[in-house]
């Protein structure tokens, strides 16, 4: 009996002796509901059928905004360890994920993968070394920046689309694509992932990493996707529905060229989120509370899947909690990775593999940093502070106008938001609180209410608040004072993520990058 359970535990690392390909696609600020399978008026057919045949990841938390969240996904530690957990990276903010990190196209190029990225970085570009190719990615395809024109590939005025910029010995020879000024950028990036798949050598394991912008503000789309995908949409949403057509159907041409080649039957494909859609914009979290910068649930569930014919149990919704850094856990674990093997030391993973929890339903975690900011571990000027010192620059970046209460400031944002089962305790000061997208993004979308019935916007609170997301997924009951026993064992749990905390240091801000025309590392290791 104990030989037979021995071999049933250790099937994960003997199941797949084959590496599997890999491919993770992520979208930009898309909503929670935003997808057919949530019952979306958006037309996202591709994304349902593969949805359907996979996984749908009911409870797979990102972050609340751009870089953390991908930030996590490339190297399956929490931000607080990254220093992501700061927020966005400026365009002229001398800032990166540090290169001491083994970032996921690195680990499994070591593990030989044909490393592939295409679409948005927004995780530091004042150093070349910062920069995608230096980071594990035989080959690029994209932009360094965190948004841009969809038609001009400009931020302020400057072009920021490269491919393939380093030669085979290593020199750099800085390819910028001005010449494809004019062409949807959606559309560049799907071509540019189903000739990946086409040209692969299969006798190798092929990693491709896709990060479309859409639905990502500005909300631009060729009139005749518009026309096509969402004649049925009215008013500002029509645009950012067909944006997130225009994306499914690329996720259908990747789907079917990796069927076309025979790569399917053994790739997964993730796709998933980085963050809900914005709180003033015209997606849907529905029937979550909040948006994007918010650590409610409509800021940080993702929309996500697995798709792969490798799963042992598909076609269900999964609600086994999930964090985007699990994925590196996960793919480390299926690619057969050796870290001590590798050139540089494995740092601290928070992520868990969640192959078995996707593909047998088995439940793996049962908590979740959500986000800890300390204003102590911040040696910079943060905030309206920071904010303030970027307006000394010639360019004046565009920053979100917000309406606080009086005294609220974001310097002063000391909050620590953690789930634990189906618990979410949020508590501190400088809490981004928001209220609920309306179903399907109708257009009263700026009528927020809150619990007791009240205009609700967008404002930064103190306190402390509990929820419990099995019986409460609107966030609407704070129910701290009805449980306290569990409100401090939740609180016990803040120091040992304090103490994690990588310190934020002042660092410059400049425009050097954006010189002659085009975004361009400006610093010299
Ligand atoms: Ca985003």
């Amino acid at each position: 009996m104990w030989g037979i359970l021995l071999v049933l535990v250790s099937l994960p690392n003997n199941a797949y002796t084959k590496q599997p390909n890999i491919v993770v696609i992520v979208a930009d600020d898309l909503g929670y509901q935003d997808v057919g399978f949530r019952g979306s008026d958006i037309l996202t057919p591709n994304i349902d059928r593969l949805a359907g045949q996979g996984v749908i990841l009911e409870n797979h938390i990102v972050s609340s905004i751009c870089s953390p969240a991908r930030a996590s996904l490339m190297t399956g530690r929490y931000g607080i360890r990254t220093g992501f957990w700061k927020g966005n990276i400026k365009p002229n903010e001398e800032f990166g994920l540090g290169l001491d990190e083994t970032l996921l196209p690195e680990m499994l190029k070591r593990n030989g993968y044909k490393t592939h990225g295409v679409g948005k970085w927004h995780l530091g570009m004042h150093t070349w070394e910062h920069t995608p190719p230096k980071r594990g990615f035989e080959t690029w395809f994209g932009m360094f920046l965190g948004e841009q024109g969809y038609f001009s590939h400009k931020k302020i005025g400057r072009t920021d689309l490269r491919e393939n910029y380093y030669d085979l010995d290593g020199n750099l020879v800085d390819n910028v694509r001005k010449d494809l000024k004019g062409k949807y950028n959606t559309y560049l990036y799907t071509d540019k992932s189903v000739e990946l798949v086409q040209n692969h050598d299969q006798t190798k394991p092929f990693f491709l990493y896709l990060a479309y912008t859409a639905p990502h503000i500005p909300h631009e789309v060729p009139e005749e996707d518009a026309d096509r995908f969402a004649s049925h949409i009215l008013g500002k949403r029509r645009n950012y529905a067909a944006m997130v057509s225009v994306m499914d159907e690329g996720v259908g041409k990747i789907a079917d060229a990796l069927t076309n080649n025979g790569m399917m039957e053994n790739t997964i494909i993730v796709f998933t989120s980085d963050n809900g859609a914005y709180y003033k914009s015209v997606g849907s979290n529905y029937p979550l509370r909040g948006g994007k910068s918010s650590f409610l649930e409509g800021g940080v569930r993702g929309v996500t899947f697995v798709h792969s014919p490798l799963l042992q149990k598909s076609g269900y919704t999964n609600t086994n909690l999930h964090h985007v850094t699990d994925w590196y856990a996960t793919f480390q674990k299926l690619a057969g990775d050796k870290p001590e093997e590798g050139s540089k030391a494995q740092l601290p993973i928070d992520g868990v593999d969640i192959w078995r929890s996707a593909s047998n339903d088995e439940p793996c975690r049962d908590e979740i940093l959500y986000e800890l900011r300390d204003p102590s571990k911040r040696l910079d000027s943060q905030g309206r502070r920071g904010l303030k010192n970027v307006k000394k620059y010639p360019v004046q970046l565009k920053t979100t106008k917000m309406k606080f209460r009086k005294g609220d400031s974001r310097d002063a944002q000391e909050f620590f938001v953690i789930r634990w089962k189906n618990w979410k305790l949020l508590t501190g000061s400088g809490l981004e609180f928001q209220g609920w997208s309306p179903d399907r993004g109708l257009k009263e979308y700026r009528n927020f209410v809150n619990y007791n019935g009240e205009l609700h916007p967008r404002s930064l609170v103190s306190g402390t608040f509990l929820f419990d997301l099995s019986t409460d997924i609107r966030e609407e009951h704070n129910v701290a004072d009805t449980y306290p026993n569990i409100v401090n064992s939740l609180l016990d749990k803040k120091q040992g993520y304090l103490d994690k905390v990588k310190v934020v240091e002042e660092r410059n801000y400049s425009n050097a990058g954006m010189a002659d025309g085009v975004w361009k590392p400006w610093v010299e290791l």
